[in-house]
């Protein structure tokens, strides 16, 4: 079963927009925006719909940049994300129910505040390198427990076949 959702980071070199995310599956953590995608809606939609819910603001134009399975140790719900980087919007971001919003120096990101695979894939994110993976954590993951990657695929691949 696989379940199809949308990460989008905002990149204005040498800053990125990342959420404090307030509830929810990854609460606690600091993330790009992003949900999952809905019946009819193309996955680019569903990326700039969960910006402006979630930020506030309305994106022009974005690319994707990689895409990720994540799966959970004796779960078979395969998360496929799609991650899209953005320089192009309007509007200002705003604390929304579900994030708050925050710039970022590319040089300070809080990967300790992050999801454990971030730190993997962020350097191919922000020198445009687009990739594909597949992370397996040992167990599902919420604010009070720590989940740790127990398999890793991840390769950068060519700009034509993402
Ligand atoms: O709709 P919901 O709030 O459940 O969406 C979860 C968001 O978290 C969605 O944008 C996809 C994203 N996400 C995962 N797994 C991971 C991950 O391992 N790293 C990062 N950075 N984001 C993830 O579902």
């Amino acid at each position: 079963m696989k379940k199809l959702m949308t990460l989008c980071i905002i990149h204005r070199h040498p800053n990125v927009l990342l959420g404090m995310k307030k509830r929810g599956f990854g609460a606690g953590r600091w993330n790009g925006f992003g949900g999952k995608v809905e019946g009819g809606e193309t996955i680019e939609n569903a990326a700039k719909r969960e910006m402006r819910e979630e930020a506030g603001i309305e994106i022009k134009n974005l690319d994707e940049i990689g895409i990720i399975e994540f799966a959970f140790k004796n779960n078979p719900e395969i998360l496929e994300v799609h991650i899209f980087k953005s320089d192009d919007f309007s509007g200002e971001p705003v604390e929304s129910e579900e994030m708050k919003p925050q710039w970022f120096h590319v040089d300070e990101i809080p990967f300790e505040e992050m999801w454990p695979d971030d730190i993997h894939w962020m350097p191919l994110f922000l020198s445009n390198k687009k990739f594909r993976g597949r992370f397996l954590f040992d167990k599902p993951s919420d604010s009070n427990s720590v989940s740790r990657i127990i398999e890793k695929e991840l390769s950068e691949i060519d700009d034509a076949i993402l």
